[in-house]
């Protein structure tokens, strides 16, 4: 079964990355979440990306904050595509995880989304966007998502223009 595998590195990171998973849940994507860190279960990481990959998972996501390095240790150990959602916080309030999270050498991608909420959601997209490369009904409803986002913008100015 294909379906994009999330992982975070504390349970912390949850609260964002719910908005990640919901919109999965929107879209009747299959996903699976988990919590593994590159620094705390380093074990626990590797031999979940090697299992997740056996059960069909054909996009990673990794949210991470402060020295964020799990998306980098994702990529560093598959050649799946992996996505990237610094986490805000820390005494840097997610700066420092951006920047750990989008300066990979290169050869070993990761694609960084934005910090907080709208990563969190934007990293869905396009993992969606991704398998929707080979899944027409994917493609077809994210289509119509962008004419519903179009007419939002409409409908919210009527209810304020003058
Ligand atoms: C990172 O450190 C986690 O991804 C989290 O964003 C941050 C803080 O983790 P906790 O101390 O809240 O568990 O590894």
């Amino acid at each position: 079964m294909n379906f994009v595998s999330i992982i975070m590195g504390s349970k912390s990171d949850y609260e964002i990355m719910k908005h990640c998973a919901d919109t999965f849940e929107k879209f009747n994507v299959n996903y699976e979440i988990i919590i593994s860190s590159a620094h705390r279960s380093p074990v626990r990481t590797k031999n979940y990306i090697k299992e997740a990959e056996e059960k069909g998972a054909k996009v990673f996501i990794a949210a991470a904050g402060m020295a964020a390095h799990l998306a980098g240790a994702l990529a560093a150990t598959t050649t799946k595509p992996v996505l990237g959602v610094p986490m805000k916080g820390g005494a840097m309030d997610g700066m420092d995880a951006m920047l750990s999270t989008v300066q990979m050498p290169a050869g070993m991608p990761v694609g960084t989304v934005a910090l907080g909420r709208s990563g969190a959601i934007n990293a869905a997209y396009l993992a969606m966007q991704i398998l929707a490369i080979s899944d027409s009904e994917l493609a077809v409803k994210l289509k119509e998502d962008r004419i519903v986002q179009a007419k939002k913008v409409e409908t919210d100015s009527k209810e304020i223009e003058v």
